[in-house]
């Protein structure tokens, strides 16, 4: 298999220029290709990990990929796939952002590998200091305003609006592909399927300065089938930075995966030869309710991000919150798999009852109501449910010394940490 018929394997061509031509330059030897990340937060998230795995499969294949972090581009904004204009960000945290994006891309890339090291640039280094009527003069002329208008970054904004600045993004973004071009001989741009303009355009300036071919290429939008975006939750976008999103929810993310998306998502985000993931399509045939594959889809991504250790910990948090068996869990991954439940600091040192514990942590709005979800069974005291409404939590019901994990109902959780 070849990088073409790997990508094609796993539908992740969108639109390239010329196929034939693509895979015969492909064919004749190692590429270099850029994917650019412009730094519009200080982390990036899930909707950025196609473009980076694809970048990683161009690498294992032998090519030369760069990373683009966008520190001049940032600056500006792209208005591609955007329906409305967004402020600017200040320099100095683009300046921050820009850091933190590097340190991320930084981590999935080879930058030691022996014949085809990656390469990591920050267009600011010859955006930033560009003068304007050497940009007019040199690169602003090769852009008529007539094909600017027929891209559709700009098209679907001439209603609501486009700045002048915003406007000139595409000019930005193939000035970089054609200094890329010049400086490291950077043949090929990819990106998302919203890039396909700004690529184009680059490879357009290319010709037109160096009389040169260029190539590009697009990976399909991630849709999901129930139609809701891809990437974020009810708790919002899943980030890539740990502090963020912790490798819990991370894990937890991939693990819900509807069944009818993920051999689609196996396909994109994993590294799985075809032999491997063809036998999970028919295991998932024969076995639809298993979980295997959103099993297998949740480790592969989850180690790929986060490494080993965060998915070992995030699975075992999951196993015990699922069987629960809360017990065995250190403190490390209590503090982790309950982050984003509610939860109130005992000042009692020793003991408090059951009933007095529940309306000041919030649990149950009053003692009457805290007597009936008892009655009721629905509060649980790490993991069992308690029965006795003069219960007195003690000692014996901390978890690791600190904690104590209470229930109320199926999944409202709530963590205790006793002061
Ligand atoms: C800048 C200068 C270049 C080449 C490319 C760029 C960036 C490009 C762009 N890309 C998107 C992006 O999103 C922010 C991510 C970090 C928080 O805007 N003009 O920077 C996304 N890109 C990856 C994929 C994308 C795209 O980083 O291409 O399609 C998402 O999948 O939206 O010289």
């Amino acid at each position: 298999m070849n990088i073409l018929e790997d990508l094609q394997f796993r539908g992740l061509l969108y639109q390239s220029t010329d196929e034939k031509e693509l895979a015969d330059r492909l064919n004749a030897g190692p590429i270099s290709l850029y994917i650019g990340f412009d730094p519009t937060a200080d982390s990036l998230h899930v909707g950025s990990l196609l473009p980076i795995v694809g970048l990683m499969r161009f690498q294992r294949y032998g090519h030369h990929p760069i990373a683009l972090v966008g520190g001049g581009t940032g600056l500006i904004g792209d208005p591609s796939g955007k329906t409305a204009a967004r402020g600017f960000n200040a320099e100095d945290i683009v300046d921050q952002w820009t850091e933190k994006i590097r340190l991320q891309l930084e981590r999935f890339l080879d930058f030691e590998a022996k014949s085809n090291p990656a390469r990591m640039v920050n267009n600011y280094s010859w955006l930033g200091n560009m003068e304007m009527i050497r940009f007019l003069r040199d690169v602003g002329k090769y852009f008529s305003i007539g094909y600017m208008l027929s891209k559709e970054s700009v098209k679907a904004r001439l209603e609501e609006g486009i700045t002048y600045t915003e406007f000139s993004y595409m000019i930005l973004q193939s000035y970089d592909f054609l200094n890329l071009f010049r400086e490291y001989d950077c043949e090929m741009q990819a990106g998302g399927s919203d890039q396909w303009g700004n690529i184009t355009a680059g490879i357009e300036l290319i010709r037109r300065i160096a009389n040169k071919k260029a190539y590009g290429l697009t990976f399909p939008l991630v849709m999901k089938s129930d139609g809701t975006k891809f990437g974020k939750t009810e708790a919002g976008t899943i980030w890539l930075d740990a502090a963020k999103t912790t490798p819990y929810q991370f894990y937890q993310f991939w693990i819900n995966s509807d069944d009818r998306d993920v051999l689609k998502f196996i396909k994109y985000f994993t590294f799985l030869p075809p032999e491997e993931i063809k036998e999970l399509e028919e295991q998932f045939r024969q076995d639809p309710g298993s979980r295997k594959a959103q099993r297998v889809l949740a480790r592969e991504v989850t180690e790929m991000v986060h490494g080993k250790e965060a998915f070992t910990r995030a699975e075992h948090i999951s196993e015990a919150l699922f069987y629960g068996n809360l017990k065995d869990l250190t403190p490390q991954e209590i503090e982790e798999g309950f982050v984003d439940v509610p939860s109130y600091t005992v000042q009692e040192k020793d003991e408090i009852r059951i009933i007095d514990l529940l309306l000041q942590a919030g649990i149950s709005p009053s003692k009457r109501q805290a007597r009936e979800d008892i009655r009721s069974g629905a509060i649980y005291l790490n993991g069992e449910t308690v029965k006795d409404v003069e219960l007195v939590v003690g000692k014996a019901e901390r978890l690791q010394g600190h904690y104590t994990i209470i229930r109320r109902g199926k999944k409202n959780y709530n963590l205790i940490r006793w002061g």
